[in-house]
């Protein structure tokens, strides 16, 4: 069994995926992948897990509880660990999508693989992932790829629509590994205004950079919540260098500190 990685022609996206995407501030794709190309992933990140991650920095891999190998919640990064998800990043209709959407030459700036362990799977703050970046302009975006079913109890991902047209809110400290800054003033209006995006696995959602969302915890015993995210910027947007590594090393010394990694 292979991936297909050929790029899809960019003429063969339908112009609805644009337009929700302008309008909404996310684009939702069932069935983006089939479901060999999604047990291929399976099996690249089981080998990943089993053979690379236990070399890994501690920046690179975070757990929820670090004592516990089995409890990874997220792989930064993950492109530059193996082979196959360096092309399904950077030589696929993935990266072929983001360049539709944009309107733009794109370029890649990270690639993650996100899990919430049953029970102890934490919530995801309320962000933008603009707010993060440090990038100008901030002409980005993420694509969410389910790997596994997803739903109000493990976690499903939660959009506000058009929140992208409202620009950048105050975020602030969250304490919570992996999502250190989350929207300071998150309200009851804004819960009300969420969007919860159930997935089945093969199912991409793609979100702007402004787009506020949040997930809840894994409230399931059993079930985890596997996907992998995307995260594409125009080839013009630079990142503020002084100002991202300079949050990057303050991120790893309050993590290190904590005894988070
Ligand atoms: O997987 C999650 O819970 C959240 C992911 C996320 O915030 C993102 O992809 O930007």
């Amino acid at each position: 069994m292979t991936f297909d990685f050929k790029p899809l022609d960019p003429n063969a996206f339908p112009a609805e995926f644009r337009q929700q995407y302008y309008e909404l501030g996310y684009v939702r794709i069932p069935g983006f992948i089939n479901a060999e190309e999604v047990s291929l992933i399976h099996e690249n990140l089981e080998r990943l897990i089993r053979d690379v991650v236990p070399g890994l920095p501690d920046v690179d891999v975070f757990y929820e509880d670090k004592a516990n190998k089995d409890s990874i919640k997220q792989i930064i990064r993950l492109y530059q660990h193996a082979d196959f998800f360096e092309q399904l990043y950077l030589r696929s209709r993935f990266f072929n999508l983001s360049e539709f959407l944009l309107g733009r030459l794109v370029s890649g700036r990270n690639m993650q693989y996100f899990n919430k362990p049953p029970g102890t799977g934490k919530p995801t703050p309320p962000h933008q992932d603009g707010y993060y970046s440090k990038m100008t302009p901030l002409e980005g975006m993420t694509m969410w790829l389910a790997l596994e079913d997803v739903d109000e109890e493990n976690g499903c991902v939660r959009y506000i629509n058009g929140s992208h047209k409202r620009g950048l809110r105050d975020h602030g400290a969250t304490g919570t590994l992996g999502f250190s800054q989350g929207i300071s003033d998150y309200s009851d209006e804004d819960r009300a205004a969420e969007v919860c995006m159930i997935a089945k696995p093969g199912d991409l959602m793609v979100h702007n950079a402004l787009t506020i969302h949040r997930a809840d915890g894994n409230l399931s015993a059993t079930r985890t919540r596997k996907a992998l995210g995307f995260i594409y910027y125009s080839a013009r947007a630079r990142e503020d260098e002084e100002a991202a590594s300079a949050y990057r090393e303050k991120l790893t010394r309050d993590m290190r500190e904590t005894g988070k990694i």
